[in-house]
């Protein structure tokens, strides 16, 4: 099955939202296969931000993704990247429609509450960044069949 990391950022974490967002994936059929807490090190920060590392904006992202907890999580479920992309909604939640994840709960692309994986090849490049393989528990889901044709 496709696997997708997904985490919830340090205004996610304060404003309470762990919840809700983890309820939005398991209500749609997804699974989550590993989740941890934590104040993600800073040598971390700069190998998951890595592409971003000589732009403008990046001293400010990684101030705000070091400024508290974040909740990170590994997520499986057939085409799971694209369908967590779509959830979420744009980069920036001032454009990022409503129904997304972004789009009811953000005001600012600096501050956009979510991180997911943007292809399936960046999701296994950010699991084995954030997870060691057996922080990641396969299991059945009881109504697997009927999620899935
Ligand atoms: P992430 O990676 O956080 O899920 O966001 P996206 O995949 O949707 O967007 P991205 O990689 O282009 O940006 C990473 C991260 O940087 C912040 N950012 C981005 C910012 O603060 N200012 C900017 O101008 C841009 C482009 C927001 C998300």
């Amino acid at each position: 099955m496709d696997r997708t990391f997904l985490m919830v950022k340090p205004d996610g974490v304060q404003r309470a939202l762990i919840g809700e967002i983890i309820s939005r994936f398991e209500n749609k059929g997804l699974k989550m296969v590993a989740g941890k807490f934590e104040r993600i090190p800073e040598e971390r920060v700069m190998r998951h931000y890595a592409e971003h590392a000589a732009k403008p904006f990046f001293p400010g992202l990684k101030a705000y993704i070091m400024s508290g907890p974040c909740f990170l999580m590994v997520w499986e479920g057939k085409n799971v990247v694209a369908v967590t992309r779509a959830m979420i909604g744009a980069t920036n939640p001032a454009e990022a429609a409503p129904g997304t994840i972004r789009g009811d709960f953000g005001m600012e692309i600096g501050m956009n509450v979510i991180h997911g994986s943007d292809s399936p090849a960046t999701a296994e490049r950010e699991i084995a960044i954030h997870f060691a393989p057996e922080e990641i528990a396969a299991y059945d889901r009881i109504d697997e069949q009927y999620l899935y044709e």
